[in-house]
């Protein structure tokens, strides 16, 4: 009998959907239409979930899977899962550690880049017609924000926070960053997040969410100030969302640029029609190359655990 997964959400990429098949019963949870319906059924019999970075697995739903013995997380981000509660079933939680770092960091730049330079507002202009209508085009379009050479800030060092400051340098940017504490990098580090704010022309997010609150207030904006970018492809509730469009409106700040919201697929309607923004619907590690090896992780993990080895990427 092959182990029974029940999987919270889907896997874009053929070869590892069928391999999953082949190895494991899967039941496709995100597809039923009755939920509850659906557990009862299954419910007893399921021995492995797998679940993304964004959806993770809440308590109530790991108490309807008495067997279950891991939760495989196709992501990195382990804030959506209920870690206190595995632990004290014995859950075992595995992430794809390390296998999305270099898409998420090129993210974190293309964003920097995309809005300091206006990309996206140049992209619509020139679909919009409006570029061979007017002659001189510096009037609509105002001119842009140099990237190199900016002062980046950086929230997280971890693998992701690293990667991004490795392509910053390659800019030119001088790099400063805050964690939980000084961390073995080249870079200037900085323990009060308001004062790197100051002190930086972008702020690029890349700490994880697990204590769940929101780093980025008014305060912070404030202290990046008039001239200041805000780059998020880490967690949208890392940033007070209010406060991020109140600063953007009283021109606080000079644009931002995010690919996560804390209410996912949610993001504040407000910031549709603004040209100090770009946004991206979660996409950070959504590449072939990243994906497939993110699902070859979740394959093996799943499969170790059921081997009684430990599993690459073993969180808990
Ligand atoms: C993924 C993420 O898009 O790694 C994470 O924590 O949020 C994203 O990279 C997501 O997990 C895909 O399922």
């Amino acid at each position: 009998m092959k182990p029974e997964i029940l999987q919270l959400s889907p896997i874009l990429i053929p070869q590892i959907r069928e391999r999953l098949e082949s190895l494991f019963s899967v039941h496709r949870y995100y597809e039923q239409a009755d939920k509850e319906a659906y557990l009862d059924a299954h419910g007893a019999s399921i021995r492995g979930v797998i679940t993304g970075g964004h959806t993770g697995i809440s308590q109530a739903l790991m108490a309807r899977l008495p067997r279950l013995e891991v939760v495989a997380v196709n992501g990195v981000g382990t804030d959506a899962v209920d870690l206190a509660y595995a632990r004290d079933r014995g859950i075992q939680v595995t992430a794809t550690l390390g296998a999305l770092t270099e898409d998420v960091a090129d993210l974190a730049i293309g964003l920097l880049i995309s809005v300091c330079r206006g990309i996206c507002t140049g992209d619509r202009f020139v679909r919009a017609g409006h570029w061979a209508t007017s002659p001189t085009p510096l009037a609509p379009l105002p001119l842009a924000r140099q990237v190199s050479g900016m002062r980046v800030g950086i929230v997280g060092m971890g693998r992701v926070g690293r990667a991004v400051a490795q392509r910053a340098a390659a800019f030119g940017c001088p790099i400063a960053y805050t964690d939980l504490q000084a961390q073995d990098v080249p870079y200037t580090f900085e323990a009060d997040l308001a004062q790197l704010a100051r002190n930086s022309d972008a702020l690029i997010l890349a700490a994880a969410a697990d204590k769940g609150e929101a780093l980025i207030t008014r305060d912070v904006l404030k202290a990046l100030g008039s001239e200041g970018y805000l780059i998020n492809i880490a967690r949208g509730k890392l940033v007070d969302e209010p406060a991020l469009l109140a600063a953007l409106q009283a021109g606080e700040i000079a644009g931002a640029a995010l690919d996560v919201f804390a209410d996912e697929p949610r993001a504040p309607e407000a910031l549709f029609e603004r040209e100090d923004v770009v946004l991206q619907p979660h996409r950070a590690s959504a590449t072939v190359q990243t994906r497939t090896r993110m699902g070859e992780m979740v394959v093996a993990s799943l499969v170790d655990v059921f081997a009684g080895r430990t599993p690459q990427g073993l969180v808990l």
